[in-house]
């Protein structure tokens, strides 16, 4: 049995239960196997592997608030501190009912390398609770992240760990979290990012993932010889990412014909309204199948997902396992010929199994979450230096800055593929590139 396969049976051992962990373990250990037998005997004398799948620590703590009604109720907070190899941890905060370890531990995983990725000193790390704040009034929601941050305040700090949004943590909890954190520190740090600009937030931070994931796409579609312009996109999700994937996707001359929330997906012919989205999602944080009583020549599909519209590119934005096997093989039936991931693990094993037979055959193009998305947290990154300098970059700096990030993202990938011998796996490429960073760093700094 190989170093990988011993280490992922351990793993399946130690943790049965969490099945959205094991799943991300399993695909990052597959894949980073040549680099890791590349130096096997030394990894395996440091137990490199054994460190890299436990994190260093996992916080869990309980949440009690009281509701408008005078009701109360208890939650559950996590902070999953991953890996502090190469920098603090860094990660968001996912509120939203399903939340638990294994998906916690999954989003940690996968951050890890993600920010070794974007070439900045960030460890990975992620937390949240299974408090969900659809439907909860601003009160409840400002008293539930008081009482989380009273908790938290204890683990974190900007040379420690600094946490931003992600699933239903947006402004409005940032800046709940932040207050509370600095009345009970009376310090004014950059401890969160995603912060409100007028309190030390970074310009082009709430764009900065929808946005980088149309970059890097730009990019991916550039190396197989053609441009954005003109194609016909499907997009999943309408919350932060899903909203300037939109935006940026038509500046480049895209035509963007769906999006979609939990409840179903909305399809306009014409291509996807911003202002109407903008006015549903950020204007009274309403349901998306709103969107055909404004536009009435599009349709509303509920319950459903959009993978069955025709496409040349796909950027699943909402959330983990959103592409099964079977959607993949409709959207591939369908033309698509490009998938590029906004959402954390968004397509599940036999998707990208089903893109993998289709990049063998027609050179289907797939650019794996941990690349495609990483522009959100490399411009929290950012965030942090303009903190620690005091300083506020313009939106053009921190936009260049992104823009160059992703082209060097995509290089970096493309690259480490190409050397391991899987030119155009872009999977093997993302995952080696990250790792091995880390794998440096904690080997130089011993049995920690
Ligand atoms: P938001 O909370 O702003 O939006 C989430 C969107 O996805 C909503 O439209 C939501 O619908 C939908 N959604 C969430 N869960 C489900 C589900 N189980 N089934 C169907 N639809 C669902 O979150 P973000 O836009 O920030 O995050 C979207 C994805 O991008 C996540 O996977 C996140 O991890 C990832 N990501 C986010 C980054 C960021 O900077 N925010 C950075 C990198 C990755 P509804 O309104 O019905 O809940
Ligand atoms: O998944 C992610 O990369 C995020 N939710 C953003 C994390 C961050 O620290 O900005």
């Amino acid at each position: 049995m190989s170093y990988v396969e011993e280490v992922y049976e351990g793993l399946v051992a130690k943790h049965p239960n969490e099945p959205e962990f094991l799943e991300a373990a399993k695909r990052v250990l597959e894949s980073i196997e040549p680099a890791v037998t590349a130096h096997e005997e030394a990894y395996r004398k440091a137990a490199l592997l054994e460190r890299l799948v436990e994190p260093e620590r996992i916080i869990t703590f309980r949440v009690p608030w009281t509701d408008d009604n005078g009701v109360n109720h208890v939650n559950l907070g996590y902070r999953v501190q991953f890996n502090s190899a190469i920098g603090p941890y860094k990660g968001g905060l996912r509120f939203r009912g399903n939340v638990n370890q294994s998906i916690l531990k999954f989003l940690g995983f996968e951050q890890i390398f993600k920010n070794s990725l974007t070439g900045l000193p960030i460890g990975g790390g992620k937390g949240g609770s299974d408090f969900d704040p659809k439907g909860r009034s601003d009160a409840e929601v400002m008293r539930f992240c008081q009482s989380f941050m009273t908790e938290l305040v204890k683990y974190i700090g900007p040379d420690e760990d600094v946490p931003a949004g992600d699933i239903g943590v947006g402004g409005r909890e940032i800046g709940y979290l932040y207050g509370q954190y600095k009345r009970i520190t009376n310090r004014y740090e950059g401890v969160l990012t995603g912060k409100g600009l007028s309190y030390g937030g970074s310009l082009a931070r709430t764009e900065a993932t929808g946005y980088g994931l149309v970059y890097i796409t730009n990019e991916v579609v550039k190396g197989a010889g053609k441009s954005l312009e003109g194609k016909t996109i499907v997009i999943s999700g309408s919350g932060n990412v899903a909203q300037y994937a939109i935006q940026k996707a038509q500046q480049l001359g895209a035509k963007v014909v769906t999006c979609s929330d939990s409840n179903g997906y909305v399809y306009d012919p014409d291509g996807i309204k911003l202002d109407v989205v903008f006015d549903i999602k950020q204007g009274h944080r309403g349901r998306i199948r709103e969107y055909v009583e404004k536009v009435p020549t599009a349709q509303y599909f509920e319950g459903q997902k959009p993978w069955g519209v025709k496409c040349d590119i796909a950027l699943p934005c909402a959330t983990q396992n959103e592409i099964n096997g079977e959607d993949a093989k409709k959207l591939i039936a369908n033309g698509c010929w490009c998938v590029c991931e906004g959402a954390n693990m968004p397509s599940d094993e036999d998707a990208v199994n089903a893109y993998e037979e289709a990049r063998e055959k027609s050179g289907f193009l797939y650019m794996p979450a941990k690349a495609a998305n990483a522009g959100g947290v490399g411009v929290s990154a950012l965030e942090m230096s303009q903190n620690s300098e005091r300083l506020s970059w313009t939106f053009e700096e921190v936009d260049q800055k992104l823009q160059a990030m992703m082209v060097g993202i995509y290089e970096k990938v493309s690259k480490a593929a190409k050397e391991y011998g899987h030119e155009g796996d872009f999977v093997v490429g993302a995952n080696i590139a990250g790792f091995e960073k880390v794998a440096d760093a904690m080997m130089a700094q011993g049995l920690v």
